[in-house]
């Protein structure tokens, strides 16, 4: 089998590299280790930047988005029974994000490319990838009981954290940046509408809570618990009482209680592997770097990177000229830094960390009232939640 440029990975960064490279007139073959249903109910995030909003819709993939995603002007943080509004179209000249969740983006985009765009091998499990620093790479892999090659022009590692690319790049020729925390989430979705139409993100001193949705019907919450907790030591009832505590305020504000669906813990932690290319090897996405979901940022980032690595190889393809491949690393790598800094703000400021002093405590709170009260440290956060220009 052969291609132009071969994809490990149908996550949101594998898919949308696919359309858009196929919008471009380049081909491409998607390998997928997990089947379709799979892929399509592998419940993640659920905010999209403007910057990815308008890149879904450019793509071709931005109808039903459209007609089901719900547009956010704002969200609100909750400390010490307070609340504070963060209006973003106020403070950016207009931005807003849109919840749509990753599991419909992917649907989406499943749907196009089997209809019109080039291979997407489900159960297709990519086991190396092969002369990355060559001109002729390529990624051997799995499918249905057969060993086969992949020979491409590219390869591009789309296959999230634990995939296989990042291994083909020499450990002399990287450097990973990393942090963990003494803590994850606790998640659930509940048949419930949405006790606040906006998403509400919560420091208290039990710990971190967000209120986030899927749809005017379905909530989407979750719990700072610490770090190895098992889904299941938590009862439906506990879930919501302790929900309750950390979302209390000071007015008559309540949180509206429904059946839990689906229960999950996700670890946190932040990570950066440099560069993120080697030869025709090119890394996208959790394949390269993980953030905290605290600024709901994963999925953008993923859709920064494929845009940036697509644009280079266009570019390539029209002038014959490697220059923006050659800048891809250094030109996905700022984005991301900055991901990586404002995903960490936001955790260190809303989560309570196992060890905390009673001055750590005062510091949040003084950081949550300077941003309630001055308009530059809101704004600096509402130009960050909605989006670093892409590139
Ligand atoms: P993905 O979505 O992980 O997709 C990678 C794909 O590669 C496949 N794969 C392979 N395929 C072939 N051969 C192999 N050897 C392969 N190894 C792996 C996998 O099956 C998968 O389909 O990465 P991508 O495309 O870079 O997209 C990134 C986003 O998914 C991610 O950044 C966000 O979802 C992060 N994230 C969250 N972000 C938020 O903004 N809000 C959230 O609430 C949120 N929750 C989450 C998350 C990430 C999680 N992970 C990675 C464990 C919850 C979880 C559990
Ligand atoms: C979600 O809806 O899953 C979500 C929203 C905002 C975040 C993280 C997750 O910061």
């Amino acid at each position: 089998m052969r291609t132009t440029v071969g994809i490990i990975g149908a996550g949101p960064a594998g898919l949308l590299l696919a359309r858009l490279l196929h919008n471009a007139g380049i081909d491409s073959v998607v390998l997928e280790s997990r089947d379709r249903a799979y892929v399509e109910h592998r419940q993640r995030a659920g905010i999209l930047e403007q910057g990815t909003v308008d890149v879904l819709r450019e793509a071709g993939a931005g109808q039903r988005m459209d007609r089901e995603g719900l547009r956010h002007d704002g969200i609100e943080l909750r400390y010490d029974k307070k609340r504070h509004r963060v209006d973003f179209p106020a403070l950016t000249g207009g931005r807003s994000v849109m919840v749509y969740a990753q599991t419909e983006v992917c649907k989406d985009l499943i749907a196009l490319q089997l209809a019109e765009g080039g291979p997407l091998l489900f159960e297709a499990e990519a086991l190396a990838v092969e002369d990355a620093d060559t001109d002729h790479p390529r990624v051997r892999f799995r499918h249905e009981g057969r060993e086969s090659v992949l020979e491409c022009d590219y390869v591009v590692g789309c296959d999230g954290f634990w995939g296989v690319a990042r291994g083909a790049i020499p450990a002399e020729l990287t450097q990973v940046f990393e942090r963990t925390y003494p803590f994850g989430w606790l998640g659930i979705l509940a048949d419930v509408p949405p006790s606040h139409d906006e998403l509400v993100y919560a420091r208290h001193d039990r710990g971190f809570a967000l209120l986030s949705m899927r749809s005017p019907s379905v909530s989407r919450l979750y719990l700072q618990v610490p770090e190895g907790t098992d889904a299941e030591s938590w009862g439906d009832e506990e879930i919501w009482d302790e929900l309750e505590r950390r979302f209390e305020t000071d007015d008559d504000w309540r949180l509206e209680r429904g059946p839990i669906t689906q229960k999950s813990v996700t670890p946190m932690r932040s990570y950066v592997h440099e560069p993120m290319r080697h030869g025709r090897l090119f890394l996208a996405g959790d394949a390269a770097h993980i953030v905290p979901p605290t600024g709901a940022k994963g999925l953008n980032l993923a859709v920064g990177d494929v845009v940036t690595f697509a644009r280079a190889l266009t570019y390539q393809k029209d002038k014959g000229s490697a220059e923006l491949l050659d800048a891809y690393s250094e030109t996905c790598l700022r984005r991301i830094w900055q991901a990586e800094r404002f995903s960490y703000d936001m955790t260190t400021l809303l989560h309570r960390a196992p060890d905390a002093t009673p001055f750590e405590d005062r510091l949040q709170l003084a950081r949550l009232e300077r941003i309630a009260g001055s308009r530059a440290a809101d704004t600096d956060l509402a130009e960050a939640y909605t989006g670093f220009p892409l590139g």
